[in-house]
């Protein structure tokens, strides 16, 4: 397997949930960490905890010029980056697409779309520079299977998923790896976002059942990383045990 100690990994999205558990499993294995985020005193606490292995950097991920300054700017030794968990993302409510926010769909494709694809065009040329790495994404079983109020944030991760696929050729012979993960029921953060601040309802969603933790998807990342050099794990599908499929739905007169 691989050293993790010789990982320097860029993480968007470190300010909570899979990327925050992420930091913490790379750190704790050794490795320098960029944390990326746009919650500036999240930031300054995971710096802290983590110590001099971490290097912070406030971002947008749908801000494409200030993702390339950021990444153009990192100083040594956090420059040699050659692990990139392109995680930042979020769902926004779960209304029917016909009465959903138009605005709520445009941030989801500017997050999940367009941040990936900034986050992985921003790096990727570092990473074949510098004799490889590995780009993981984070997709969703919502890009697989669909469910009502899901239409955009499933289609972002779908995107994702294919966008991981597709990369898989184009770095064929750089020595880069690609995988994508597609978390099902996880608790973090993610409800209370997409219920727009609704601790509530977010709570709601988690109770009386197992749902999977931040530190499983965190533990999955790393192993698909630490996986030997001549190995890529193209996707990793995990659910809650407690977590399966329903019937289709038929519409009857
Ligand atoms: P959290 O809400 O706990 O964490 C989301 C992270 O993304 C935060 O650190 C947030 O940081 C960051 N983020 C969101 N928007 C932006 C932005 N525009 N620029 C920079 N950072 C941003 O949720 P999760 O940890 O659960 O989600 C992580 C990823 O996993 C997402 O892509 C999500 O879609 C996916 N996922 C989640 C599942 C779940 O059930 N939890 C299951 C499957 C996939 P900040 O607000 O500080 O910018
Ligand atoms: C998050 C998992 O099932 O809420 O991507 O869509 S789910």
């Amino acid at each position: 397997t691989l050293d993790p100690r010789n990982f320097t990994v860029f993480i968007t999205g470190a300010t909570s949930g899979f990327g925050a558990a992420a930091a913490r499993r790379y750190a704790e294995a050794g490795s320098r960490i960029i944390a990326v985020g746009r919650r500036q005193e999240r930031l300054e606490a995971l710096e802290k905890e983590l110590g001099e292995r971490c290097h912070t950097v406030e971002l947008d991920v749908r801000d494409r010029a200030a993702l390339e300054t950021a990444v153009a700017a990192i100083p040594a030794p956090f420059d040699a980056i050659n692990v990139v968990l392109a995680n930042a993302g979020l769902a926004l409510g779960l209304q029917p697409a016909a009465e959903t926010d138009i605005t709520d769909w445009e941030t989801m494709v500017e997050t999940n779309v367009k941040g990936v694809m900034y986050t992985v065009r921003a790096l990727l040329p570092g990473l074949i520079a510098r004799g490889g790495g590995h780009i993981v994404t984070m997709g969703s079983v919502a890009g697989d299977y669909s469910y009502p109020g899901a239409s955009v944030y499933g289609a972002s991760k779908a995107f994702v998923k294919q966008f991981a696929l597709n990369l898989r050729s184009d770095v064929q012979g750089k020595k880069v790896r690609v995988t994508n993960i597609e978390p099902g029921l996880a608790e973090t953060e993610f409800s209370v976002v997409r219920y727009k601040g609704d601790a509530e309802r977010a709570a709601k969603h988690y109770e009386r059942t197992q749902s999977m933790t931040a530190e499983d998807i965190a533990e999955a990342v790393f192993w698909a990383t630490t996986m030997p050099a001549h190995v890529n794990i193209n996707r990793i599908q995990m659910m809650a045990t407690t977590q399966a499929f329903a019937p289709f739905d038929i519409y009857r007169e």
